[in-house]
């Protein structure tokens, strides 16, 4: 793994949402996107050498809607950078972690992303990424 790529967060309000994480970081969001396979929207802001991911879910059948009903708002997973993420998935899957997706999806932010279940890490739902050249 390279680095800490970034942390979600999953929000009901959003607006209220990037207000409170641009004046705490002191910065502005710099990218917005939807992930209509996911059902989310997401709003990127730079902290230091990684990123906050602010979550919000656009239809009550996303994993997002799903988590702030069940857990509320907060922490939703960390996202960990790395080089190869076909290696990365292989390398997991052969230490016997469950990979949500064993095939590479596209994310926001212009990467290729795969989670790792929560069930197997101590509760935390994990995902890999790789920038998208
Ligand atoms: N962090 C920690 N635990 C989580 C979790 C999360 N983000 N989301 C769900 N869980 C836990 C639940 O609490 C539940 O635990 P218990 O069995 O102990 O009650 C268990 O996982 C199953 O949860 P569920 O509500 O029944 O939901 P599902 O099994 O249908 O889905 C998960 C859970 C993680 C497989 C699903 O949310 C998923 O595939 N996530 C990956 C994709 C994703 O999160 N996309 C949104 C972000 C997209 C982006 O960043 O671009």
């Amino acid at each position: 793994m390279k680095k800490l790529d970034h942390v979600g967060i999953a929000v009901k309000d959003l607006k209220e949402a990037i207000s409170v994480f641009e004046t705490i970081l002191n910065t502005k969001v710099y990218k917005e996107e939807d992930v209509p396979e996911q059902q989310v929207k997401t709003v990127f802001l730079q902290a230091g050498e990684s990123k906050i991911e602010l979550l919000h879910a656009l239809s009550d059948e996303s994993a997002i809607a799903k988590f702030l009903n069940k857990k509320g708002e907060g922490i939703h997973h960390l996202a960990f950078e790395v080089d190869d993420i076909f290696a990365e998935i292989k390398r997991l899957q052969a230490l016997g972690y469950e990979l949500i997706n064993s095939e590479p999806r596209k994310g926001a932010d212009d990467k290729w992303i795969a989670f790792l279940h929560p069930k197997n890490t101590h509760g935390v739902l994990i995902e890999i990424c790789q920038k998208i050249r």
